[in-house]
């Protein structure tokens, strides 16, 4: 069993598909262990994506990333840090696979509907950044 961190984005949110991604996410046998729905700040933004901090994009991201909620899962499942990512699609929704999230209601490389962890040690970091103990069941 491993665990990710899965993020509904605000574009996501602001279309109404938050229903919708939970089917997805539960009809491929994932697990929801915490989930919240919060509108990050800017340092909290920030700190999430600290990685990109030197990145082109990064001060467009972090905008867009506090523009309105957001809603953060805690994500449990056989190998499913690799497997949500699958689920989600490539980061370029108009380069994802058909039926992939992010095809399915990504609108552009930014505004991409969802977010995952890329690997055991940012989907460790990821998951407690969010969430403590408590809050996970
Ligand atoms: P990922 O979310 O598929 O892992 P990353 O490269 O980790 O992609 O980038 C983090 C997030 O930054 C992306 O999901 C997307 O929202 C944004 N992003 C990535 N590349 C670009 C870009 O070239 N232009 C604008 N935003 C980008
Ligand atoms: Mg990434």
């Amino acid at each position: 069993m491993e665990r990710t961190l899965g993020i509904i984005k605000p574009d996501a949110v602001s279309k109404n598909v938050i229903g919708k991604i939970i089917s997805i996410i539960e009809e491929n046998e994932i697990k929801i262990k915490a989930m919240k729905m919060v509108k990050l700040t800017e340092e909290q933004a920030k700190g999430f994506y600290y990685v990109h901090k030197d990145k082109p994009f990064f001060n467009d991201l972090i905008k867009f990333m506090t523009s309105g909620p957001v809603v953060l899962m805690l994500l449990e499942g056989e190998n499913v840090i690799e497997r949500w990512r699958k689920i989600m699609g490539v980061t370029d929704p108009a380069k994802a696979d058909e039926g992939t999230i992010r095809k399915l209601y990504g609108t552009d490389i930014e505004k991409n509907a969802v977010h995952g962890s890329d690997a055991p040690e940012t989907a460790e970091y990821e998951t407690k950044y969010f969430f403590n103990a408590l809050e996970v069941c």
